[in-house]
């Protein structure tokens, strides 16, 4: 991290407790050591996706994942999260409440490779599945489409081992194009979004999932 994103960050930490006195105590220690857990957690989880894209370019000759984008919750929206949802605002709370915190989002090229790439890591035996939703196969009202698993992963420290969790997001090219525009047209709060506009972003979506259908019927054409 850089000196200057430092500070923001340190002023971030500050404005999730509810005084500087407690930011001044242990709490700021605490919550900086779980932050950095679970910057290895997802460490952890990028690092065996790159494995299992090695693996499958050498198999297939072709890369399943096109990018992975990772980031960390921000103090700010922890603390959103944990107000939003009755918790308790402390860093106890956060591990115990909190599934997000460490994000994973992995953008493959065919819905096909979401899937082999999900079952390859669930199979993994330091993985363990805690809660999948698949939006891909049930999409949401909007036409959300990705494939989410929260996931507990071991890091190993110098004394100890721990068990973290991390949201990984799998979805496909098309999916995310959808997905990362219609984010940032949603949180364009000044503008008011009529029925028409959310039917013309699902249809959106329906395009978008006709596209990785089609691409995949070639993809498949071009295997045999
Ligand atoms: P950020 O910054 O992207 O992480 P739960 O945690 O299970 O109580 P939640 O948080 O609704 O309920 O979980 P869900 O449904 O698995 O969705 C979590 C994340 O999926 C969101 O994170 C988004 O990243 C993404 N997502 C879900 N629905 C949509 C959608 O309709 N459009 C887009 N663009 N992304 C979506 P956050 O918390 O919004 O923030």
């Amino acid at each position: 991290m850089k000196k200057h994103e430092e500070k923001i960050f340190e002023n971030e930490i500050i404005s999730i407790f509810d005084n500087e006195a407690d930011y001044e105590n242990e709490n700021a220690l605490t919550f900086n050591k779980l932050m950095a857990y679970y910057r290895c957690a997802i460490m952890e989880i990028e690092t065996k996706f790159n494995v299992l894209n090695e693996e499958y370019s050498l198999q297939y000759d072709r890369n399943p994942i096109s990018s992975i984008k990772t980031r960390l919750k921000s103090p700010i929206s922890i603390k959103e999260k944990l107000e939003r949802n009755a918790f308790p605002v402390t860093t106890e709370s956060i591990e115990q409440n909190l599934a997000d915190v460490a994000g994973i989002r992995v953008i493959c090229s065919f819905p096909e490779d979401v899937y082999a790439l999900a079952n390859a890591l669930l199979r993994q035996d330091d993985i363990q599945l805690v809660k999948k939703k698949d939006y891909i196969k049930n999409p949401k009202e909007n036409g959300y489409r990705s494939l989410h698993l929260i996931v507990a992963v071991p890091i190993f420290l110098s004394c100890e081992k721990r068990i973290m969790h991390v949201e990984i997001q799998l979805r496909t090219i098309a999916m995310d194009f959808w997905a990362s525009l219609e984010h940032q047209i949603r949180y364009k709060k000044d503008t008011e979004f009529t029925e028409d506009m959310m039917k013309e972003l699902y249809e959106c979506a329906r395009v978008s999932a006709e596209l990785d259908m089609r691409m995949d019927e070639l993809r498949k054409k071009c295997d045999r």
